[in-house]
Order: structure tokens, then C-alpha cells, then sequence
């Protein structure tokens, strides 16, 4: 089967947006090539005259598929009135950090890349052999080889982002490589925006559908994008469509809790009660109104939205983008990694309530959720996948509970590498979360959310 590739680009259906002039070299040097990264930040360079060299850590599957497309794959964007379809060209090299470790050092160091923007997931941060150090080693090379300023620029999903990746890059740098990059190595923060489900067998068999020749590296995402940047950048910066701002703490806090807290919160939730995705999880009895109360009643009054945003209206967008029938995504997939994305989506908005003095009932719905998905079990009795790099210690600690809702809940409440102090003293919400547990044991998700 014929490939997307730059000589079929002219050939392609009128109706496929494609690109101009692609880049001749790449400024960018980005990290991770999920499907993210593919509808979000490669769509922005790609309406610049940047280019972008992609590295894979892992595995290569997509990184090989992009090399045998001359770097283009398509974006369909799914809307309400139906999908469109864009091809981008700004990706024109791909790298495999696991088997090309010194061109990947090479890179980090190269006079010509300004920018390394990173989308390796919330549990990369903590392991100073992966990313971390990569870039530590990366930075030695390029402060003794030429010493150009350079950006990097995380775009996951944590909280003070830019401030994390610093603080997992600084400690393993040399004291000389150190004191350069105090001069001359931002972080920026920022907050990235876009509901981009993995790609599926479905996904290549519609490119196929619309180009007329197979693309091995499509995605499909929403219509909705959003990209807010701290103005920190060390060298030079794409002019990207995006929002540069001196404050962004204020936007990822809004959104981490609101969009991303409300989606582990659907993904628990419709995972137990074997529903396959977040758009028909938020059409079971009661679980809109469900939403629309958590936004209003705990999320809201645990934060101050960026000027001119109400935390209420934000959270109604969000819904709406969570309703898009096109989008299937699934829950499993936002449920996997729970003990790296929960710190920042739930507890610390329990914390915050806490200290507020809100009562913490509804949000502890959640958490008992998240506490009945560890152990496996559908509703139904059907097996679920707990994807987690904390696996074994949430299953033992679970296991060595039993079956009293309140010891269970205890044991979660108890993993101190995630949950901060003020919640695993929190009494209130652990009693909650033990009477939730016990209802979600008793009659399930569905008739519990249709009974609020
Ligand atoms: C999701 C996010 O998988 C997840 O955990 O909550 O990937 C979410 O779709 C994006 O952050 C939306 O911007």
C-alpha cells in the first residue's frame, strides 16, 4: 500500500489541508512522540517555519512509521459537524534515544536547536536515568562545546511544570555545567490543552479513507486547542500561536483540576461500571449532574481561576469537549498511571478545600473510586488493567486491607510517596470516602450515580 509521503502530497483529495514550504532543518529537538505531542505542539510549529526533530525514548513504533512518510502524518480533527482532515509537515527528523543515545546528546548540545520540548508523561520526572538525564548530560556537552542559550520547555501535565523539570534536571548536572546553565538554560511552564485519544486501528483505516494512501502516524483529536506559555525563554522562539504570559501557575491549576481531575474522575467511574469511554461515561443517569456538582461544589472553592475565568463556565466547556461523540476516548487509557496523576488532579484540591474548611463529601467519590479500580473488578466482575509504576505497593497495601471499606480506603490514604499528610489525616474525607467505597461495593457505579 502506497505511503503518505512528499510526492503524493499534491495528489492527495482537494478537501486535505497540506503543507507550504516544510522546514530544511529543525530548531526544535522534542521529546516524546505520542499522539499528543502529533495534535498539539506539532500542529503549532507546524503554522511557523520551524522544524521539528521528534525522539522516541522507547519504543519506535511511530518514530519509524513518521521516518517512512518523510516526517508527515495527518491530524482529524472531530467535531460535531463532522472531521477534517490536515496533513503536517513539521516534523522532518526522527531520532530513537534508546538505540541513538549519542546523536540524541548530540542534539540537546547542537548550536542549532533553541528548544526542547518534552511530552515523556507525569512519571518521567522521577527517574534521573531516563529524560532527566539525558538532558543533564545533554547540557555538559553543550555548555563545554559552544555554551548558545537554550529553552527547555516541558508540556506535561504537572503543576509548576517548567519549576519540575528544573528540579529534576539541576541535581545531576556538574558544578561548571551547573553554573552555565543558571545563565543561560530556561524552564518555562506551561499549559497544554487537547483531548487527543490513541490512535486505533479505526484512526489509520479513516486516514486511509481520506488520503487515499496509508498513514502509519495519524491521530485524531478534538476541535478545541489550547497552549499557554511562561515568556521565559532563553534564545529564540517560534512564533508560535499561543499564549505567552508571565503567570501560568493560575491556568495549570485550573485546568489539572478542572478538566484533568474530572476526567481520572470519569475514567474510574466508567471504567468499574464497564463503560468503554469518557463521552458515554458522562451519559450515564446522573453522572453529568454528578460532574456539574463536583466543578461547582470542590473544585471551584479550592481555587482562583487566571484573570477573567470562572472556574463554573471553564468547567462547562469541559464537559461539553468530555460529550464529543467523535472523540472515543477510553477510559482505561486516562485511568492508567493514577498514583503520578492524582497528586495534582485530586489531592491537592482536597487539601485545599481542607484548609479552606469545605466540606469534602462529593470529592470523595473519586477517591473511592480510584481505590475500587486498584483492586481490578468491574462492576460486572470483568478484569481491569492497573497500569501504575506504583502497582505493587498499591496492591499490596490493598490486599493486606481486606475487604472493610474504611481499611481500604486507609491503606490508599496511606501511600505516602502520593498522598500528601493533610489528606491522610483528613477524617472527614476518609469517612466519606469509606461510605462511598461501601455503596460503589454494594450497588455499583451506575445506580450509586443515578441515587445522588
Ligand atoms: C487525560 C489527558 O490521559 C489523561 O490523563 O486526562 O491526556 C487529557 O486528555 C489532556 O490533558 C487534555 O488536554
Amino acid at each position: 500500500m502506497e505511503r503518505l509521503a512528499n510526492e503524493n502530497l499534491k495528489r492527495l483529495p482537494g478537501d486535505v489541508r497540506v503543507p507550504g514550504d516544510r522546514p530544511g532543518s529543525a530548531g526544535i529537538l522534542h521529546i516524546g512522540a505520542g499522539a499528543f505531542h502529533r495534535a498539539h505542539q506539532a500542529v503549532y510549529t507546524d503554522d511557523t517555519d520551524w522544524g521539528i526533530t521528534v525522539a522516541a525514548p522507547n519504543s519506535r513504533g511511530v518514530i519509524d512509521a513518521l521516518a517512512d512518510q518523510d516526517g508527515l502524518f495527518t491530524v482529524a480533527t472531530l467535531g460535531p459537524d463532522g472531521a477534517r482532515t490536515r496533513v503536517i509537515g513539521s516534523i522532518v527528523d526522527t531520532l530513537h534515544i534508546a538505540t541513538e543515545r549519542e546523536r540524541a546528546l548530540d542534539l540537546v548540545a547542537s548550536e542549532t536547536t533553541h528548544v526542547v520540548t518534552l511530552t515523556v508523561t507525569e512519571k518521567a520526572y522521577r527517574d534521573p536515568a531516563g529524560v532527566p538525564g539525558l538532558l543533564a548530560e545533554g547540557l555538559a556537552r553543550r555548555a563545554r562545546a559552544h555554551g548558545a542559550p537554550l529553552t527547555i520547555l516541558c508540556c506535561d501535565n504537572l503543576p509548576d511544570n517548567g519549576r519540575t523539570t528544573r528540579a529534576a534536571v539541576e541535581p545531576l548536572l556538574d558544578p561548571t555545567t551547573r553554573t552555565w546553565a543558571e545563565q543561560h538554560v530556561t524552564f518555562p511552564s506551561s499549559m497544554v490543552d487537547r483531548i487527543v485519544p490513541a490512535s486505533t486501528p479505526a484512526t489509520y483505516e479513516r486516514a486511509l479513507h481520506e488520503l487515499g494512501v496509508t498513514d502509519l502516524a495519524a491521530v485524531e483529536a478534538e476541535p478545541f486547542t489550547q497552549w499557554v506559555i511562561e515568556d521565559d525563554f532563553a534564545g529564540p522562539r517560534p512564533d508560535w500561536d499561543a499564549t505567552f504570559t508571565d503567570d501560568v501557575a493560575g491556568w495549570e491549576r485550573l485546568k489539572l483540576r478542572t478538566l484533568n481531575g474530572v476526567h481520572s474522575t470519569l475514567a474510574y467511574l466508567g471504567a468499574l461500571a464497564d463503560v468503554e469511554t469518557i463521552s458515554e461515561t458522562l451519559a450515564l443517569p446522573g453522572t453529568e449532574d454528578f460532574a456539574r456538582w463536583l466543578i461547582g461544589e470542590q473544585i471551584a472553592p479550592s481555587l482562583t481561576p487566571p484573570d477573567g475565568q470562572d472556574t463554573v463556565a471553564y468547567g462547562e466547556s469541559v464537559l461539553e469537549r468530555f460529550a464529543n461523540p467523535g472523540i472515543r476516548h477510553r477510559c482505561v487509557q486516562i485511568a492508567m498511571d493514577g498514583s503520578q496523576k492524582l497528586p495534582q488532579r485530586l489531592f491537592a484540591t482536597i487539601a485545599d478545600l481542607g484548609e479552606a474548611g469545605v466540606d469534602r463529601d462529593l470529592i470523595a467519590l473519586p477517591l473511592a473510586a480510584w481505590t475500587r479500580f486498584c483492586a481490578g473488578r468491574s462492576d460486572s466482575g470483568a478484569e481491569l488493567p492497573l497500569d501504575d509504576p506504583l502497582k505493587d505497593v498499591i496492591r499490596q497495601s490493598l490486599s493486606a486491607a481486606g475487604t472493610n471499606p474504611a481499611a481500604r480506603i486507609d491503606a490508599i490514604l496511606g501511600l505516602d510517596r502520593i498522598v500528601p499528610a493533610t489528606v491522610a489525616d483528613d477524617h472527614q474525607l476518609r469517612r466519606a470516602a469509606a461510605k462511598w467505597l461501601r455503596e460503589l461495593d454494594r450497588h455499583g457505579v451506575a445506580t450509586t450515580l443515578e441515587h445522588l
